[in-house]
């Protein structure tokens, strides 16, 4: 009785720390209490500022009177938390701070009947004199039997926590229906757009099939009319060669050239001829080398001996005495005769050049306009 006076003074006096013991709940029903929490803590500014905490225990008796405890947790400065029980539904955590709250936190899942009894909380300090000192403070933890109303009442706890869980999955059954028609309408709208898609690819095959085919028509119709041109250029070709044929006697190729000799004395004019010979892809004669003389000669002989004048393309006509080809209006290559040209007609100008028959078909200046002559031809060079 004095000893309980003498620490209650000595509380008061000289400011002594207790520490405190929370039990949460005071009293467990076996199979039905989910959890069983137990801290015990001390607070720097509780102690008096020349003690330290050196470690806090948790002790228990299983007998509420007995009073044998024995220790089941601890944490010091030293070694940290330590669990010296062997129940397995036990988790502890707990810490030693020098200027703030040092505790000791005990949790039992599922508590058992061996977890109920009287629990101490013993804190270890250090005084101003280096002497241990020790304080505690105690709780306890009753058993509630287990009665018929209690399962009763656990029952219709546990049915309606069953139906929540029931609500909280429908709940999640119909946010997964959401989603789902969510999905559903998603995918539906995407099928919409493909189908929209997969029209519109036809429209644009149908399209790009009618392009095709307008296409191919075009290109048949190019095609005919291609191969009717050609048609028309072969049927004309052939109405040139006709014609050519009919007006012209044609050489053999000579070096890169052909030349046309007129079949008949017609009317002859050097413009005419000239567009004759143009008609045909050529020109009237020029008379370049002695190879082409002599080629000429020997092709007249043959085929022109009817004649008495062949022209060629040479003339003085712009300035007279100067000789030059009207195709090219190069100089006239000399193979005259002898004597000639010599311009010697009473009544016309001599202003163009032919071979000349009597002369050997070597070259002479006659007049260019022979209305009347029935003896007088003309040359084309053609290049080919
Ligand atoms: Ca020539
Ligand atoms: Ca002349
Ligand atoms: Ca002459």
């Amino acid at each position: 009785m004095w000893s309980v006076v003498l620490i209650f003074m000595a509380k008061i006096l000289f400011i002594v720390a207790l520490p405190t013991i929370h039990v949460v709940p005071n009293a467990i029903t076996i199979g039905i209490t989910e959890a069983l929490h137990l801290e015990c803590f001390i607070k720097s500014e509780d102690l008096s500022p020349t003690d330290s905490v050196i470690s806090i225990g948790v002790l228990h008796s299983d007998n509420m009177n007995a009073h044998v405890f024995t220790t089941i947790a601890s944490v010091s400065s030293f070694n940290g938390v330590r669990i010296i029980t062997n129940s397995t539904n036990v988790h502890v955590v707990g810490s030693i701070v020098r200027n703030g709250l040092s505790s000791l936190n005990i949790t039992w899942t599922s508590p058992l009947r061996e977890n109920a009894g009287l629990y101490k909380c013993e804190v270890n300090e250090i005084n101003e004199l280096g002497k241990p000192i020790t304080y505690d403070d105690t709780g306890s933890v009753a058993v509630n039997e287990l009665t018929i109303d209690a399962v009763f009442s656990e029952i219709i706890k546990l049915k309606n926590r069953l139906e929540q869980i029931n609500l909280n999955c429908v709940t999640s059954h119909e946010i997964e229906i959401t989603e789902i028609n969510r999905l559903k309408q998603n995918i539906s709208v995407l099928v919409n757009q493909t189908s929209l898609l997969k029209d519109i690819c036809e429209t644009e095959l149908v399209h790009v099939q009618d392009l095709e085919s307008q296409n191919k028509l075009q290109l048949t119709s190019v095609e005919n009319s291609v191969q009717s041109l050609t048609l028309k250029q072969d049927e004309m070709h052939g109405k040139w060669n006709a014609s050519k044929n009919e007006y012209f006697i044609s050489s053999e190729r000579f070096s890169d050239k052909v030349y046309l000799l007129s079949r008949e004395s017609v009317f002859f004019y050097p413009t005419f001829a000239q567009s004759l010979c143009a008609l045909h892809g050529g020109y009237l004669v020029e008379v370049n080398t002695q190879a082409e003389f002599d080629f000429l000669k020997q092709f007249i002989r043959t085929y022109g001996s009817h004649f008495e004048h062949v022209y060629t393309g040479g003339t003085d006509e712009n300035h007279e005495g100067v000789w030059l080809y009207r195709h090219s209006q190069t100089p006239v290559v000399p193979f005259w005769a002898p004597g000639e040209p010599n311009n010697d007609n009473k009544n016309f100008d001599e202003n163009c050049e032919e071979f000349h028959k009597d002369l050997q078909w070597s070259m002479n200046d006659l007049q260019c306009s022979f209305p009347n002559s029935t003896v007088s031809g003309f040359i084309c060079e053609v290049p080919v």
